[in-house]
This record gives structure tokens, C-alpha cells and sequence, in this order.
């Protein structure tokens, strides 16, 4: 009886090994799945919530630094201007995309911990 058992056993914690190593990705990162808003907060602390949007084109998208710290918004790609947008706390940025495509940003005094995206459609 054992050995049929064990075999089982065996897939099974192969199976719950495979599911954890799919599941870590973490939460709110830049690439996680867009949602839909035109409205990025930056709560306490030192993040983008949601880090990764989608947009139409044409949309302004603002960027709402609530916390106790100075960020930015620092465009990394698509031809977008590589200045940062400085927030200190309590001010907001907002920037227009006019061109779809998948535009990566991150905040230039916490790149480590500060990166978002902002998925443009037609
Ligand atoms: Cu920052």
C-alpha cells in the first residue's frame, strides 16, 4: 500500500511547489496587471498604488503624493521626456499620453523601491 501512496504524495507537493513559485510574484509591481485608472497615489510609503495602469490615449494621468517623502515620476522609455516630475508631499503631477505603447517609470530618488508603468491603448 505505501508504495502507491508515496508516489502520490510526491506529485501532489509537486504540484503545491509549482503553484508557490507562480504565486510570488509580488503585489503591485510594474508589470502585475494593469488597472484601469487615470489616478496613480503614492500612500505611505515609498510606492505607486496602482503600480502598473492602463489608459486610452490622449488620457492625463495624475500622480498624488500622499506621503511624508519627496518622489517623482521619472520616464524610462518611449521617446518620453526623462525629466523627473518632482512631488513633494501633498503636491500632484500630471503628464498626457498621447501615443500608445507601454511606458515604464520610475521615481528617480527611490528607484530601488519605486517603479511603476502606464499601459497606453488606442
Ligand atoms: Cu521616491
Amino acid at each position: 500500500m505505501r508504495s502507491v501512496v508515496r508516489p502520490v504524495v510526491g506529485l501532489a507537493l509537486a504540484v503545491v511547489a509549482v503553484l508557490a513559485i507562480a504565486g510570488c510574484a509580488p503585489a503591485g509591481a510594474a508589470d502585475a496587471t494593469p488597472v484601469a485608472t487615470s489616478a496613480v497615489d503614492l500612500p505611505p510609503s515609498y510606492r505607486f498604488a496602482p503600480a502598473a495602469i492602463t489608459v486610452k490615449a490622449g488620457t492625463t494621468v495624475s500622480w498624488t503624493n500622499d506621503d511624508h517623502f519627496t518622489h517623482s515620476v521619472q520616464f524610462l522609455d518611449g521617446g518620453l521626456p526623462g525629466e523627473p516630475l518632482v512631488m513633494d508631499p501633498g503636491q500632484r503631477v500630471t503628464f498626457t499620453f498621447a501615443t500608445p505603447g507601454t511606458y515604464h517609470y520610475q521615481c528617480h530618488l527611490h528607484p530601488q523601491d519605486m517603479q511603476g508603468s502606464v499601459t497606453v491603448t488606442p
